[in-house]
């Protein structure tokens, strides 16, 4: 399958990340994507593509145009109010509070983030957008006809909702891929999130609609990041009513009960009659992953991507999380791999 990356991910990389009271080397790190480039390269994976520009108005089909005009610009008005350090947001809106948005950029910065282990920095923005365009370029691939593409973003994404950054993310590179999805022809599309973490981000960009179905698979929020989100009773509104679902996993989930959760949630996709399948593709549901609690092994991630690829769905897998930093790669190109086993 091609794969789509860029160097640009390194203009990304905050001084520190805001955990346990302390700041300390961010989790997500630049090496990551060294490790998964690695990887690939062992495996022969190596029909690469660069991505091609991205039209900054893609933006506005899964974005607030006041969260991306605060995005383009934050470092610059930072800078200019006279802050040398990252862009660590310490203030935000709770219940109730968000009613007007903030003049002053340490105001916005709050106003349009939700939590403050993720920093913005001079690269920020630039980052973004290149893993925003490398999303896009794997969808146009599969549109065009290809049965699956790896988009290797970094930063992540599924975290970043509408008018929101936090959670190492500031665009949606999952939500961007199924937007174009959507925007090729595809009827009907479905975003699998098997990422560790809930996909908030993704939920909040589609909760209201009906032609992207979500599915997320993650730790409880009761006791897991990002805490207000992911729940069993989130299934969507409106005209999206029953076109999101959640399966939240205890700590300390083995494969054999995440696969029951996996297998559910191919079966609901195939239910809802998706034409095109976005993977947001997290590898921290490994047993040795520092700031995660689930417990799959390395040849689970084979496992993983066969029954994504039995599913025989065009597929854009988009890299989220992992933060064992060592088997990132060994992790994320056994799905890959499954998947190519799996599908014709
Ligand atoms: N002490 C993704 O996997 N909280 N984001 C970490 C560490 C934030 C994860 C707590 C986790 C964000 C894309
Ligand atoms: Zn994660």
């Amino acid at each position: 399958m091609k794969v789509v990356r860029s160097d640009d991910h390194r203009l990304h990389f905050p001084h520190g990340e805001l955990s346990d009271g302390e700041l300390v080397r961010p989790y997500e790190c630049p090496e990551r994507w060294d490790h998964v480039v690695a990887a690939l390269n062992a495996a022969g994976m190596t029909d690469v593509v660069e991505p091609e520009h991205l039209e900054l108005d893609l933006l506005l089909r899964v974005h607030d145009p006041a969260y991306v005009a605060f995005l383009r610009t934050a470092w610059t008005e930072w800078e200019e109010s006279g802050r040398h350090g990252d862009m660590i947001p310490t203030c935000f809106p709770t219940r109730r509070m968000a009613q007007h948005e903030p003049l002053e950029i340490d105001g916005r910065l709050g106003y349009f983030s939700f939590a403050a282990e993720t920093a913005i920095t001079d690269g920020t923005w630039k980052a973004s957008i290149a893993s925003a365009a490398i999303a896009k370029t794997a969808q146009k691939h599969v549109s065009a006809g290809e049965s699956a593409a790896f988009a290797l973003c970094r930063p992540p994404g599924h975290h970043a909702g509408l008018d929101y950054f936090g959670g190492y993310c500031f665009i949606n590179n999952a939500a961007i891929a199924a937007q174009g999805l959507l925007d090729d022809g595809a009827k009907r599309v479905a975003v699998l999130d098997i990422d560790f973490h809930h996909g908030n981000g993704t939920q909040d960009i589609f909760y209201n609609r009906s032609d992207v179905f979500f599915a997320s698979i993650h730790g409880d929020p009761l006791s897991e990041f990002p805490y207000f989100s992911g729940f069993k009773e989130e299934t969507g509104a409106g005209a999206g009513d029953g076109a999101t679902r959640n399966y939240p996993l205890l700590p300390g989930t083995t494969f054999q009960e995440w696969v029951a959760a996996l297998d559910q949630a191919l079966r609901e996709i195939d239910e809802y009659g998706a034409e095109a399948l976005v993977v947001s593709l997290g590898v921290d549901t490994f047993a040795d992953d520092p700031i995660s609690s689930f417990r799959l092994a390395t040849e689970d991630f084979l496992m993983v991507g066969r029954r994504i690829g039995r599913a025989g769905l065009p597929t854009v897998y988009c890299m989220e999380g992992g933060y064992a930093v060592e088997e990132i790669g060994t992790n994320t190109v056994n799905v890959l791999i499954g998947h190519e086993d799996a599908s014709p």
